[in-house]
């Protein structure tokens, strides 16, 4: 028993955290993977780390000091179940068992709940940050127990990302699923981020004829005032690549089709079972979707646009409303994100602080920003805030971006240029901030097709109009 830390699975990730977890003083890391050769390899290319291989569930338990820590990094899904199902019969109650691959977190409540009846514990933990962010730094969203932290905690601390103020980017979510629930949360956000940007781009490209070149120097210069963030850093660097074999701008040869791994879709599936409004998410998924049908887009090239060249006046006036279109954008995709958090809090039993979320990634990870110091902020000063763009830094700049932000989804609107990701947050921010909505008239017609009664602005109860008798009006039982 001479190592202190496990890692199961040594594909790119797993190989990367464990040189992150043998860099760190006072590790000893002993490293597994179902196949002998990358553990050979991870081995042989890394004799400063000290790895203790093992070949078997049996060896990899007995290198491991008590309480045994693992943390399993292969494919989410079956794997991660066998991988499981295996250390569970080699590990002793008091043992830890991590998952830090990419689960979906009703399966890490469910894996919580069976491996606890083995008195083992486990810790479902989202790493986010890709290859690099897992051997030099990633943000981690552990969840499990508050006994698993005390053994763990420290140790993620040691590998984790380093925000500026010298904080390490990890911090106990909550219990159970809590961890995979905020990563999933993080990479929703993400695809809204992107999306947001790619909308910018095009509207400044469309509307001003700049050039990507010419773009990634304005993307470069917002990088240096609110809306900095590693996004629009590499958005400069991706609109600045020329394809070495056509000279064109690299944009312009990539075909025009996003992928997605799916974790954007399950962030908007669980928003929907929550009913909370995350449209700037679930627009960016959507919007990849769409790309990727070109049997579609090809046959609608037939469908009429406005007609006019989309031309703007004052191109630099433009170019700075697209940037407060954004950041106001922006603003309301992370509202939604949090809000997203503190609904699967309630519903789940999480106790999760999201001032501490927004600092854990302010490094480490793909959204990593600036911007986030300013969420911890507004929490700081109100835990309970029930919209984060209420906040007094966030409603600052919504008052202030707001007109711009109208005048871009009007333009993109009348040339038809696609802009989802703008116009829905647009019309969250004026459905929020409304005095009526005609929400009234929905319940109306809910009440006549399916007596599913109303309340009543000035008295309480329940009611029902007897539409297809005398259109009276009656007290009825609550049906919703
Ligand atoms: P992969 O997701 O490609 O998984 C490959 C690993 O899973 C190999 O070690 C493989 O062993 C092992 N494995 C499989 Br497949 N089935 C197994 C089984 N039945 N029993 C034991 N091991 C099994 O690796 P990755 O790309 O390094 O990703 C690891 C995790 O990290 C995934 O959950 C992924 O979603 C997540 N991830 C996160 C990020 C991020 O940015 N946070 C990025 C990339 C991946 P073998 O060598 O014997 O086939």
């Amino acid at each position: 028993a001479a190592a202190n830390i496990g890692v199961v699975g040594l594909a790119v990730m797993g190989s990367n955290l464990a040189r992150n977890l043998a860099s760190r003083e006072g590790n000893t890391v002993a490293v597994y993977n179902r196949s002998r050769t990358k553990t050979d390899e991870l081995v042989q290319a890394h004799p400063e780390a000290g790895f203790v291989p093992a070949f078997s569930y049996e060896e990899f338990a007995a290198s491991l000091s008590k309480p045994r820590t693992a943390i399993i990094m292969v494919k989410a899904g079956g794997p991660t179940d066998a991988v499981i199902d295996e250390l569970v019969k080699v590990f002793e109650p008091g043992d830890i068992i991590v998952d830090g691959g990419n689960a979906y977190f009703p399966d890490t409540i469910r894996r919580e709940k069976a491996v606890r009846e083995t008195g083992i514990n486990f810790v479902g933990a989202g790493i986010s940050g890709g290859e690099e962010g897992a051997l030099n730094g990633p943000s981690i969203m552990p969840g499990g127990s508050d006994e698993s932290w005390v053994t763990l905690g420290p140790i993620l601390k040691s590998i984790a990302a380093v925000a500026d103020d010298g904080e390490p980017c990890v911090t106990h979510i909550g219990h159970d699923g809590a961890g995979h629930f905020v990563k999933m949360v993080h990479n929703g956000i993400e695809y809204a981020d992107m999306q947001l940007i790619a909308e910018a781009y095009d509207l400044i490209r469309r509307g001003t004829g700049r050039t990507p070149a010419e773009i990634a120097d304005i993307f470069a210069e917002w990088n240096t005032g609110e809306l900095e963030s590693y996004l629009i850093e590499i958005t400069a660097e991706v609109l600045r690549q020329v394809d070495a074999e056509t000279g064109k701008p690299l944009v312009d040869v990539i075909l025009d089709q996003a992928g997605a791994k799916g974790t954007g879709a399950w962030t908007v599936q669980t928003a929907l079972s929550l009913g909370v409004p995350v449209s700037g998410i679930a627009e960016a998924t959507f919007a990849r979707s769409l790309s990727s049908h070109p049997e579609q887009r090809e046959v609608a090239r037939v469908l009429p646009g406005p007609g006019t060249e989309f031309q703007v006046d004052d191109a630099d006036g433009f170019v700075e409303d697209v940037r407060q279109a954004l950041f106001a954008s922006k603003i309301i995709a992370y509202s939604q994100g949090f809000d997203e958090i503190r609904a699967g809090a309630a519903e789940y039993n999480w106790t999760i602080d999201l001032g501490a979320v927004s600092k854990i990634w302010r490094a480490g990870c793909i959204i990593r920003a600036q911007f986030l110091n300013r969420i911890a902020d507004a929490y700081a000063e109100q835990p309970e805030l029930p919209v984060l763009a209420t906040a007094p830094y966030f409603a600052d700049a919504l008052t202030r971006g707001q007109a711009a932000w109208r005048r871009v989804v009007i333009a993109a609107t009348q040339a038809g240029i696609p802009s989802p990701a703008f116009s829905s947050s647009l019309a969250y921010y004026d459905g929020l901030r409304a005095d009526r909505l005609p929400a009234a008239l929905v319940q109306g017609q809910r009440d006549f097709f399916g007596a599913h009664t109303y309340k009543r602005i000035d008295k309480e109860g329940t009611f029902h109009t007897l539409w297809s008798g005398d259109r009276t009006e009656i007290e009825a039982e609550d049906t919703h």
